[in-house]
């Protein structure tokens, strides 16, 4: 029977089949991905065929191909990859200036990652209600940058309501994944997204200004006349890329690739070799310093996994 992964706790996957059921499925035995070693060998958002027993619970026997998937490693480069889900027509990236703040080499390495597998990414900076002058300042940056980059960027309050139609009208047919650090407010959108839903959400330490890993587990919520799905997902801490040679890194991030189409050697990293266009648009503000950073940060993460045989 076939069906389509809407939740994941720990071994256990619930399978939701075309006829409507949903079962609680494992996988059998050491079934893994090609070429892949992960932590989930079934994500989210996978189509799968299962074998139902007796008692009402199945085995996954057979995963189909995924269209795309978003994939990462843990920052202390474990040997382990984890995906967060699989066949998804976009990504919602929550990220917030503060209360918690979202790093720019956070959000570059989703990004990237997003770019690996042709998967849309819409930014959403949430919490606007709580921006202090300043913030709101750095916050205008921040989109400013990213519209540029070709990234829309919506700048919502789950506890207000400001943006939040913005947004519910972009998830209408689509299976839409809900990502970013751990209190960014992920649960609290989706509850306001979907009404019904009631996801669990919890204040982030006072102490540490980071959220408490509130959601545990990832969930597909559909939207109304199953008219699409919102992914629900843990929040993440560190976001390590996989397994990426330096020219797919560089084509990650448009900016720079754009860029580096006049870089005077064709294998350049944009390190130090002269002639190099990248470089040069960095020293005259055309690329964001802290893009740049992000793309020398993911160059370093492959050249770790090189001594270190990660993969
Ligand atoms: N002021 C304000 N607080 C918000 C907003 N959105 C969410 N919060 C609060 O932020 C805290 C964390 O929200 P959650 O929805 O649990 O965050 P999450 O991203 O799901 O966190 P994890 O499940 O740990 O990954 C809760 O106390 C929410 O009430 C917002 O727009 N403004
Ligand atoms: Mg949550
Ligand atoms: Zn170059």
């Amino acid at each position: 029977m076939r069906g389509l992964v809407v939740r994941n706790t720990g071994f256990w996957y619930t399978v939701k089949t075309d006829d409507g059921q949903l079962v609680d499925s494992k996988v059998k035995g050491n079934f893994r991905l090609k070429g892949i070693r992960s932590t989930n060998p079934v994500a989210v958002g996978d189509w799968v065929h299962i074998d139902i027993n007796r008692e009402g619970t199945a085995f996954i026997t057979e995963i189909e191909d995924r269209k795309n998937y978003i994939i990462r490693k843990s920052q202390n480069l474990s040997k382990q990859s984890h995906i967060i889900a699989a066949n998804l027509d976009q990504a919602m990236l929550v990220i917030t200036v503060a209360h918690p703040q979202t790093s720019t080499t956070f959000i570059d390495r989703f990004l990237a990652s997003a770019e690996a597998y042709s998967v849309p990414v819409v930014l959403v900076f949430n919490k606007t209600d709580l921006l202090t002058d300043e913030e709101r300042h750095y916050q205008d940056m921040m989109v400013t940058l990213y519209d540029n980059i070709g990234y829309p960027c919506h700048q919502v309050s789950a506890l207000t309501g400001d943006g939040i139609d913005g947004l519910r009208t972009l998830l209408s047919g689509k299976v839409t994944l809900l990502s970013g650090n751990s209190g960014v407010g992920k649960s609290t959108l989706l509850n306001l997204l979907i009404p019904g839903t009631e996801a669990r959400v919890a204040d982030i330490s006072e102490a540490h200004d980071t959220g408490m890993h509130t959601t545990t587990f990832s969930e597909m919520v559909p939207l109304p006349d199953n008219n699409g799905y919102v992914v629900d997902t843990p929040g993440i801490k560190g976001f390590g890329t996989f397994n990426m040679e330096p020219e797919e890194i560089t084509s990650y991030f448009p900016e720079i690739f754009k860029f580096s189409q006049d870089c005077r050697f064709a294998n350049c990293t944009h390190t130090h070799e002269p002639g190099c266009a990248v470089i040069e648009a960095v020293r005259n503000h055309y690329i964001a310093e802290s893009r740049y950073e992000s793309y020398l940060g993911m160059l370093k993460d492959k050249d770790e996994s090189k001594y270190r045989e990660a993969y």
